[in-house]
This record gives structure tokens, sequence and C-alpha cells, in this order.
């Protein structure tokens, strides 16, 4: 077959908030598989973040969020080894919201992806994280607006 060049891929993935908790699915994948991680995926050809984020998020759980309150909030660099397809990621992590009074719950749209959506207080996470996310917990990232680190 055709052999492709192993290049680094940009994914972006969204810290959807409501009060204290954050939204977390665990992931059926072979990158950090059984472990809780956010919505999110690729970045397509033209997308801004923005639009990845919001196509991410609807494919994924269903939901929409509020598209003015959507923020940019970090960048990560990260080698995952998994063989025989290791991979490389620059992730992109945005902020959402769901529009005032929005009572939208989560589906599991993605269910060989995904084992199902839940929101988890910031204070009590599950366990375990995927470790890219364990990692930027550990080192004090804190996604919530007005939080020292953010
Ligand atoms: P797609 O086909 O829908 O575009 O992709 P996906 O199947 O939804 O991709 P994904 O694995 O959910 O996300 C792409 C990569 O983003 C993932 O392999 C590694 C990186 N990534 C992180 N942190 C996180 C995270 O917390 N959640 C998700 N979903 N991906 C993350 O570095
Ligand atoms: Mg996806
Ligand atoms: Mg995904």
């Amino acid at each position: 077959g055709t052999t492709i060049a192993a290049v680094p891929r940009v994914a972006v993935v969204v810290f959807l908030l409501r009060g204290k908790a954050v939204l977390l699915g665990r992931r059926r994948s072979s990158v950090g598989d059984s472990t809780f991680a956010l919505p999110g995926g690729h970045l397509e050809f033209g997308e801004s973040f923005e639009e990845c984020a919001a196509r991410e998020l609807k494919e994924e759980t269903g939901m929409d969020f509020d598209k003015k309150k959507m923020e940019l909030l970090t960048v990560t660099n990260n080698v995952f080894s998994e063989q025989p397809k290791p991979s490389h990621y620059v992730t992109v992590f945005m902020r959402g919201v769901l529009a005032d009074g929005d009572d939208q719950l989560p589906q599991n749209l993605e269910p060989t992806k995904c084992d199902g959506w839940d929101w988890y207080d910031w204070a009590n996470l599950p366990e375990p994280l995927f470790w890219p996310l364990e990692k930027m917990v550990k080192s004090g990232f804190n996604p919530f607006p007005n939080s020292p680190q953010e």
C-alpha cells in the first residue's frame, strides 16, 4: 500500500463549562482508551478553531454552545507513542458555555468512540483522565474564567 508520512496533526477540544463542572466522556480509542477526555477532534481544512469546536461538539454530543462566548485557552504539543501507529498532536483548547437558560442534555452520538458524556465537578474529576488532560490539571491549569491560571 501507500506509505503516508507521519506528520503532526491539529486537534481542537472543548472545555464546556456548566457551573463548576466540565463535560467529559470515557474514550473508546487506540489513543487513551477508557480514560476521561474532553469532546473534540481534528481540525478540517479551512476551518476556524471556533468552527471546529462547534462542529465536533455537535457531532459527538448533539449540543450547541453560545458562539459569542467561545474563547481560546491554551495549546499543547504532545506525542502519543502508542504502537503500531504513534501520533503527534498540537491541541487547541477552547472554552465554551451553553446559552443562558439552555438545558440541553449531552447525547452519546458516537458510541464506538465514547462510553457517554456527563458533567463532572472540577474539584472532583473522574479517574483516570486522558493523560494530556491529567498533565494540564497537575500543572495547575484551570479552565474557569477569573481563575489565576487561566
Ligand atoms: P474526528 O474524526 O472526529 O475528527 O476525530 P476524533 O475521533 O473525534 O478525534 P479525538 O481522538 O477525539 O481527538 C483528536 C486528538 O486530540 C486525540 O487523538 C488527541 C488530542 N487530544 C488531546 N487532549 C484531548 C482531549 O481531552 N479530548 C480529545 N477528544 N482529544 C484530545 O491532546
Ligand atoms: Mg470527533
Ligand atoms: Mg473526539
